[in-house]
């Protein structure tokens, strides 16, 4: 795409979804460093993702996650939502914090601990209903620490049959995101451990089955970009889960380690319709921000994948198309290249102010003294944080 109204108003239409446990504390299992002013609950959750979206324009759902954001009246929390010009987005499932899950959920070889884990997911899609809520993305922290400790295919059988359950709970418009991941917490197997076996499990369940691709779940050296290729063209690539690794399921900030990394799969989304709101692709975050401020770096998040879709807009379609059909391998790389290197700061700060937003979105936040009121405001209680 070449031409600069059609980049800017591709730009203007992406939306990122901002994870309501993001805003809170976390950490590592070696030590959470608190924050001043971090929320108490899901609507200051929500007060501070409204702030992503002013200062961004680009930042209108939020997805929750349950039971951290658990609520008598999640109808309710949606008009608040509402009220912030926000919605709410994906109901992330917790079938992992629990001890009746040391051996697994899902696929648990105790079918009373099965039952359970489908009544949670189950619960997942009647939150779903009073949110509207469009997605219900599971991630399963189920898998085996030892050969021999539990049978792989029957694991798979009752993942099978499990998914089904809640596939045929799914209402009209509503979706399931099946993510996978390599490796954590269990060590040995992992019952969906990449896209392929995402993908065989949602072939089988249907059109609402879609994969969601995690950045931060693959081996090092995964062609990311090659399997977000592959499900566009399958229309089974439901959404992202963004972040930044360098040695695992880092969660650092998206584009922060590789920029490069994601101006590849942003390429491959662009170029294979997955901007446009109908193929339906979330953009989600799936980050936790450990030692930096939390709001500037979801601000500082939702920029770089702006950059990195500026960059891959830009991209000259036709000379690149021309530079593979002539098999002009040099060209070819070149083009993408030149994208790449691309500044597109400027564009996005002319796209800010068409927007009516301020063009530095980082500076204008700092500016607001939202910083020092929570602060000032958000005593007592006790602070939301990743696994609360
Ligand atoms: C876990 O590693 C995953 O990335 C999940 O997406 C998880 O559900 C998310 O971190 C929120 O719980
Ligand atoms: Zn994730
Ligand atoms: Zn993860």
């Amino acid at each position: 795409m070449s031409d600069l109204s059609a980049v800017k108003a591709a730009l203007k239409s992406q939306q990122i979804e901002t994870p309501s446990w993001a805003y809170g504390n976390s950490g590592t299992r070696f030590k959470v460093f608190t924050q001043a002013g971090v929320p108490r609950d899901p609507y200051e959750k929500l007060d501070d993702a409204a702030r992503v979206h002013a200062a961004t324009g680009a930042a209108p759902v939020v997805a929750l996650h349950i039971p951290w954001d658990r609520v008598d009246d999640y109808a309710a929390l949606a008009r608040y939502a509402e009220e912030r010009g926000l919605r709410l987005g994906a109901i992330n499932s917790n079938v992992f914090q629990d001890d009746d899950y040391k051996l697994g959920s899902v696929t648990n070889p105790d079918p009373r601990v099965r039952r359970k884990a489908v009544a949670h997911l189950l619960e997942c899609v009647d939150i779903m209903d009073a949110t509207g809520s469009r997605d219900l993305k599971l991630w399963f922290s189920d898998g085996t620490n030892y050969p021999g400790q539990d049978d792989v295919v029957a694991r798979q059988d009752r993942l099978a049959e499990a998914l089904a359950e809640v596939y045929g709970r799914l209402g009209e418009g509503q979706r399931m995101l099946l993510e996978y991941k390599l490796f954590e917490p269990a060590f040995y197997t992992t019952d969906v451990p990449d896209w392929g076996t995402a993908y065989a499990h949602c072939l089988r369940l249907g059109d609402k089955a879609q994969v969601v691709v995690d950045t931060g779940h693959h081996a090092p050296g995964t062609n990311i970009e090659f399997i977000v290729a592959f499900l566009l063209r399958e229309q089974k690539l439901g959404g992202f889960d963004f972040n930044s690794r360098f040695y695992a399921d880092d969660d650092l900030m998206v584009g922060a380690a590789d920029p490069f990394q994601l101006f590849r799969i942003m390429h491959e989304v662009a170029k294979n319709g997955g901007l446009a709101p109908e193929a339906g692709v979330a953009f989600m975050l799936d980050q936790c921000h450990n030692i930096e401020a939390k709001i500037p770096a979801i601000i500082r998040s939702v920029m770089n994948v702006q950059e990195a879709t500026a960059k891959a807009l830009l991209i000259d379609a036709q000379a690149l198309a021309s530079a593979q059909r002539s098999g002009d391998v040099l060209e070819a790389n070149a083009v993408l290249m030149d994208a790449f290197n691309t500044d597109v700061r400027p564009l996005l700060r002319e796209v800010r102010e068409e927007l009516g937003i301020d063009p530095d979105p980082v500076a204008a936040h700092r500016a607001s003294g939202w910083q020092e009121r929570i602060a000032a405001e958000r005593v007592g209680g006790t602070q939301a944080g990743w696994g609360a």
